[in-house]
């Protein structure tokens, strides 16, 4: 994954400012190559970006986006890119590290609170930061929870963060690269999947790192979603070479990494809901369609994921006890590989009811333009 992202840097280091580009470009469903239901349409929504790689809408509607390496939080509001970034976080972009990671505190709205994962500048360690949005910027920085444990490499940083239903935050923490039996240890914060209350006294204090985890067991878990239909979390793996996963992750679980890679029928670990099998996708952004949005009613309560080595995008039924599975037919590639001139690290559910998608030097937008 280094050399694609330093790759895709050259390429759109050059690029021109961002221009809205809504409708224009659009491919319907039964263009060449697509494999989207009919009466779904994939467009460009925003172009001309630099290393797009996480996106989220606020509560109030307004579009951010995290530029990888140059630390900037940028907004697009009423579809608009506003010319002037949010913030600017100082960062270390070498590799995978750089501004990752962003989640809204559940009362926005009443306190303006964003909170962003990154890597610290000349730094090997990253950390979880709080701002405080001032008439529309971003300001007041907080240290929410520095994550210490020296990397060995660039690579695994995880970097997502997420709110859950019980106002806790979780944080996706990477195994650091180069030494995966840190993912097991109980001394270390990487590997995990974390859970902090931001509610109290901060940074946020503990006594030892398991005090915080969630989850281990786990090589580069990226982005976490929760399913509204039974409040449980899921999360994308990355493995070594194929075997990436789709988690259900449960409280106390432990994800195998390294002892086990993908499905194992030891059960000695928690296995994963899906298995991609030996070619590495990469796996990245994940979410669920919401009940009431604008695509047919049967979407309500899917899964969709994106990746980041072949630029898919797949929805997703969950089956079985507890929605801990998938069934091979329940695993649709929506979007081709490469459909959209690009690949994703990101993918969201915006308040129009479209999923958007981040695609490095643009926002990829999926909508339904059929009939009800
Ligand atoms: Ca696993
Ligand atoms: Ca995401």
């Amino acid at each position: 994954m280094i050399l694609r992202i330093i790759a895709i840097l050259l390429l759109v280091g050059a690029m021109a400012t961002a221009v809205p580009v809504g409708a224009k470009d659009s491919l319907a469903a039964g263009a060449k190559g697509s494999s989207l239901p009919e009466g779904f349409v994939v467009e460009d929504f925003l172009t001309g970006l630099k290393l797009c790689v996480t996106i989220a809408f606020a509560p109030d509607g307004r579009l951010f986006f995290l530029e990888k390496n140059s630390g900037k939080v940028r907004v697009v509001s009423n579809g608009k890119l506003r010319p002037e970034p949010w913030a600017v976080i100082p960062v270390d972009p070498v590799g995978e590290r750089g501004l990752l990671g962003i989640a809204f505190d559940p009362d926005f709205e009443a306190n303006g609170y964003v909170y962003f994962y990154h890597s610290i500048k000349r730094s090997q360690n990253n950390e979880v930061i709080r701002m405080r949005e001032v008439n529309g910027m971003g300001t007041d920085v907080k240290i929410v929870l520095e994550i210490t444990d020296h990397l060995h490499a660039s690579n695994h940083n995880g970097g997502n963060i997420a709110f859950g239903p019980d106002g806790k935050l979780y944080i996706s923490v990477g195994d650091g690269g180069g030494w995966p039996g840190r993912s097991h240890e109980d001394t270390t914060l990487l590997g995990k999947i974390l859970r902090i209350d931001v509610r109290g006294e901060l940074p946020v204090k503990y006594d030892k790192p398991a005090d915080i985890f969630y989850a281990k067991g786990l090589r580069n878990s990226f982005d976490l979603a929760w399913n509204p239909a039974n409040k449980a979390l899921y999360a994308t793996e990355n493995g070594p070479i194929g075997r990436d996963e789709i988690n259900k992750i449960v409280e106390g679980g432990n994800y195998g990494w390294p002892m086990e890679k993908g499905f194992s029928d030891k059960h000695r670990f928690n296995n994963p809901a899906w298995d991609f099998g030996p070619k590495s996708a990469a796996p990245t952004g994940i979410t669920f369609y919401p009940n009431g949005g604008n695509f047919p009613k049967e979407y309500a309560g899917n899964m969709f994921v994106s990746d980041y080595n072949y630029g898919r995008l797949y929805r997703i039924k969950l089956s079985g006890e507890g929605l801990g599975r998938i069934e091979k037919g329940d695993f649709k590639v929506w979007l081709p590989e490469r459909f959209a001139d690009t690949v994703f690290a990101d993918v969201t559910v915006g308040p129009d009811g479209a999923l958007y998608l981040a695609g490095f030097s643009k926002i990829v937008r999926v909508r339904w333009g059929g009939e009800k």
